[in-house]
């Protein structure tokens, strides 16, 4: 079926509408960072750019690092950019841009989030590496999808009681790591996490400046939520999204954090930039592994 020219946005260069790339601009490799200029950090590393385009906040650059061919992109903040980089990533390899259909043979990407993140947990040391093996968006990003088939409801309904959610906020949904390419990432250096993927950095994540928040309890409540010895470990605002989308679309995906606050103690990393770039060398040498 042909997708007509309002869903699909094609600018006249041929590119997809918001990430102004063409599908032979990416890698099936691909890592997503939340910071434009983090792009760069990741791709100092690479002997060889092919690829650098910018548009928004969606920066993005293809090299090659010891030989394999990566792309690296921005995604901005939040699971709302999510939904358009997955959707249009996805796109590029799934769409055939000429006649607006969609292709017989399914290309599935393997994507690696590099980014930061804080901790809910006191055990949990600041500039420590964490792969999040689940994730619980208190977004609602995936409940606009066809989703039941990629939640885990068992834990998003214990999650419900235990804290006390309230029905104004949107549902948590539970969803899950691609376990393989998890594998690849994986070594004692990585603690395993479960990550809790927020809507906003203040008062959805407990912060309080000036406003008063609605549960004031909820950073200790999420902290001593417990579903079959599964803890929550950390916050920050991109992997719920992506796990849910990349299920949905067949790709695969691994959320890597870089631990740089303590929310327990009220600590912060005294030298984020060399955490974040000793994890970002950290993906590259294993991805290519
Ligand atoms: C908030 O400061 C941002 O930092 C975290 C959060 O998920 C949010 O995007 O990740 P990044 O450093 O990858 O952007």
């Amino acid at each position: 079926m042909r997708i007509p020219e309002s869903e699909l946005i094609i600018n006249p260069d041929g590119s997809i509408y918001h990430l102004n790339l063409l599908p032979e601009d990416i890698a099936n490799t691909i890592i997503t960072v939340g910071d434009p200029d983090r792009v760069t950090h990741v791709t100092q590393h690479f002997e060889s750019i092919e690829v650098s385009k910018q548009k928004r906040e969606f920066k993005a650059e293809t090299g090659y690092y010891k030989g394999k061919r990566i792309t690296v992109i921005s995604t901005g903040i939040g699971t709302d950019n999510i939904d358009i980089v997955f959707n249009e990533l996805d796109a590029l390899v799934n769409i055939d841009f000429s006649s607006r259909t969609i292709k017989k043979q399914h290309t599935s990407l393997n994507i690696v989030r590099i980014g930061t993140s804080g901790t809910l947990q006191n055990s949990i040391p600041v500039d420590s590496f964490l792969m999040s093996e689940l994730a619980v968006g208190f977004d609602s990003l995936l409940h606009f999808y066809n989703s039941d088939h990629v939640q885990h409801k068992d834990i998003s309904n214990a999650l419900i009681e235990q804290t006390g959610w309230i029905k104004e906020k949107s549902d948590p949904y539970v969803v899950s790591f691609d376990e393989s390419l998890g594998n690849k990432l994986k070594s004692d250096q990585v603690i395993n996490g479960f990550t809790a993927t927020n809507v906003g950095f203040y008062g959805p994540q407990s912060r309080k400046l000036r406003l008063a928040v609605q549960d004031v309890e909820l950073n200790e409540k999420l902290a001593n939520f417990s579903f079959n010895g599964k803890q929550l470990t950390n916050l920050e605002m991109e992997t719920a999204g992506i796990y849910g989308l990349a299920k949905l679309l067949g790709h695969k995906a691994v959320s890597m954090n870089a631990i740089l606050a303590n929310r327990a103690t009220g600590e912060f990393s005294v030298n984020p930039e060399k955490i974040v770039n000793d994890l970002i060398v950290y993906c590259l040498d294993k991805l290519v592994d």
